[in-house]
């Protein structure tokens, strides 16, 4: 028994063992859930495949969030092999690396509306193709940063990105409350996965991070995979629309 047990869940944007939806999958995993993972095109296939086998997942297929017949396939292969999904991970984001230094302002159309396209509408479609699926009620979680209430150094669109995510985990749980599905978000304090290491002076963030923080110490995917056992589970039947620092307590001050 756990937690999790009996629980049924989509777990999207695993690139490798470091990205934050690994930590959440294993501590599903290790609270009973059975879990369902997809990879990016083929170069992430090779490395999700030996995760899933370690994890028991059943791999969904190719998942990218702008083709849409690649998520009708995902949930179509989900509906098929469990007939209905519990919970679901949304741990994607994407912007163009040479934006995610220097000024905000430089942002180009383009970069801009890729950039919202993967990170934010992204989750708004996905909650709309779990919930044919979360007959019993469900729990959706996506994961944001503190760089969407304040500015923070080289995060630039990805801010605006991650405050929009914010506002649909709002709007997704009152369109989807009625049928006891709750959405919410983990901002999460800076790790270094393959995604952050598009971030300029990365390294420094996580530093400063060290320093400042209440419990002087970064975060690791273990303790944002722990946080969201609690938001999956029934644990937090009673809580949605929120968004929850996992950050070493930084947000109070900085
Ligand atoms: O410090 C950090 N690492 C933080 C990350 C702090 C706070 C929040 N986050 C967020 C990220 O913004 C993202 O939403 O957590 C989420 C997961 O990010 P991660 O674990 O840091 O990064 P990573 O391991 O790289 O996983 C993100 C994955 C992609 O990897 P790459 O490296 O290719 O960007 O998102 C997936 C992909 O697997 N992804 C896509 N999946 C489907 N379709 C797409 C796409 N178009 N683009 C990216």
């Amino acid at each position: 028994q756990g937690l999790m047990a009996g629980k049924r869940g989509l777990i999207l944007g695993i690139a490798n063992n470091r990205s934050i939806a690994y930590g959440i999958a294993k501590a599903c995993v290790d609270h009973g859930a059975e879990i369902a993972l997809t990879y990016q095109g083929e170069a992430f296939k090779k490395r999700v495949e030996p995760l899933a086998a370690e994890l028991g997942a059943f791999v969904a297929g190719h998942c990218d969030v702008t083709d849409s017949a690649s998520l009708d396939e995902v949930f179509a292969n989900v509906a098929k092999h469990w007939g209905k999904l519990d919970f679901l991970v949304h741990a994607i984001a994407f912007s163009d690396k040479d934006e995610l230094t220097g000024r905000y302002v430089e942002t180009t159309r383009d970069n801009f509306l890729r950039t919202m396209d993967i990170s934010v509408f992204s989750f708004t479609t996905i909650a709309k193709r779990a919930e044919a699926l979360m007959t019993e009620g469900g729990s959706l979680l996506t994961l944001t940063y503190y760089g969407a209430e304040k500015v923070m150094p080289h995060y630039n669109v990805m801010g605006v990105a991650k405050a929009a995510l914010e506002a649909s985990v709002r709007y997704l749980a009152v369109d989807l409350g009625g049928k006891k599905i709750r959405v919410n978000a983990i901002s999460a304090g800076p790790i270094k996965t393959l995604a952050a290491s598009g971030i300029g002076d990365f390294r420094y963030i996580l530093k400063w991070n060290e320093y400042n923080s209440p419990l002087k110490q970064t975060v690791t995917q273990e303790e944002v995979g722990d946080s969201g056992v609690y938001f999956l589970s029934d644990l937090s039947r009673g809580v949605t629309g929120e968004v929850h620092h996992v950050d070493s307590g930084y947000h109070v001050v900085g």
